[in-house]
């Protein structure tokens, strides 16, 4: 059964759909525990603040907001291919979901948390595209003092079909270079920054340069921990995959849509499933990749 779009009328109080920035549209979420902007476009988030603490997501103040560009921070989806397409070099970095519009198909209050769910399902475009399965993908975001991400993809076509995913969040922080990353010690890494070596932390992650590391087959708890005293703890289910990455510099100040001073206020810690540890599903199933956002000290 295809989910209608839902009548904004029939919105819970907590969640209106307006205008947003570029004139796209948003779902804005105002629950009891917490709040948070959701755009159509990539199905992104764009912000989520819990009752009485400080914004997790960071976003930048030079993302663009039009069609033709991913929004820069909050949490990209990168579907159906993580980074650049192997195969088609015109294809978009990442995917083509965080470009496609999505349909707001539910929105229920539950408990003290408020759930948006948003589909996008194959077309034309995407047939044509280095990807051309059919699939329905649908991402509920809850909002609460935490934060759930859940993306189920479901096979729609007659083959068997693989995919990479990544819901690639931009975290919020005092100051990257006060700020680490626990639950990934001892881990390999492959460094993007150095000809994909394989490489293994020493400890927790801290940042001192440009960083952007792989981590495979890796399904533990992350934390981030920065210099203000807050802690964010992020949870998986069905996520083998994490990616770590902080522009610095010369990379921030490379990207139009990245302020230049931005690098040392973002982290991105993102819950994937890439390379190795990319699905397969075969006809008619369904995988749903779920994170868990939870803000442990405030500071
Ligand atoms: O997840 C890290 C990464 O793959 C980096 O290599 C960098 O390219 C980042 O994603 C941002 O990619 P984007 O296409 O959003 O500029």
């Amino acid at each position: 059964m295809i989910p209608a779009p839902i009548d904004p009328a029939a919105l819970p109080a907590s969640v209106r759909l307006e205008t947003g920035d570029g004139g796209l549209p948003v779902v804005r979420v105002a629950g009891p525990a917490g709040s948070a902007e959701l755009y159509l476009h990539g199905a992104h988030l764009t912000s989520w603040t819990p009752t009485g603490g400080r914004p997790v997501i960071w976003l930048s103040a030079a993302s663009l907001f039009t069609e033709a560009k991913a929004i820069r921070g909050g949490v990209p989806i990168c579907f159906p291919w993580f980074g650049a397409n192997p195969t088609d070099p015109a294809a978009p970095a990442h995917g083509f979901a965080r470009l496609a519009e999505w349909e707001l198909v539910d929105a229920r209050e539950e408990h003290d948390g408020v759930a948006v769910t948003l589909r996008l399902a194959d077309s034309p475009a995407t047939r044509a595209s280095a990807w051309p399965h059919r699939f329905e993908a649908l991402y509920t975001v809850t909002v609460g003092a935490g934060l759930s991400l859940a993306l189920t993809i479901t096979n729609r076509d007659t083959d068997a079909v693989s995919y990479e995913e990544a819901l690639h969040t931009y975290l919020a922080v005092d100051d990257i270079r006060d700020t680490e990353v626990t639950g990934l010690e001892s881990a390999p890494f492959i460094n993007q920054l150095a000809a994909m070596s394989i490489e293994t932390e020493t400890g927790p992650v801290r940042f001192a340069a440009e960083t952007d590391r792989i981590y495979l087959d890796h399904n533990a708890a992350t934390a981030v921990v920065d210099g203000s005293g807050r802690t964010v703890s992020i949870s998986t289910d069905e996520s083998n995959s994490r990616i770590v990455w902080n522009p610095w510099i010369a990379k921030a100040a490379s990207m139009g849509d990245f302020g230049d001073d931005e690098w040392t206020r973002m982290v991105c810690v993102e819950s994937a499933n890439v390379r190795e540890n990319r699905v397969r599903l075969n006809p008619g199933q369904s995988h749903t990749l779920t994170v868990v956002f939870d803000v442990t000290a405030q500071g």
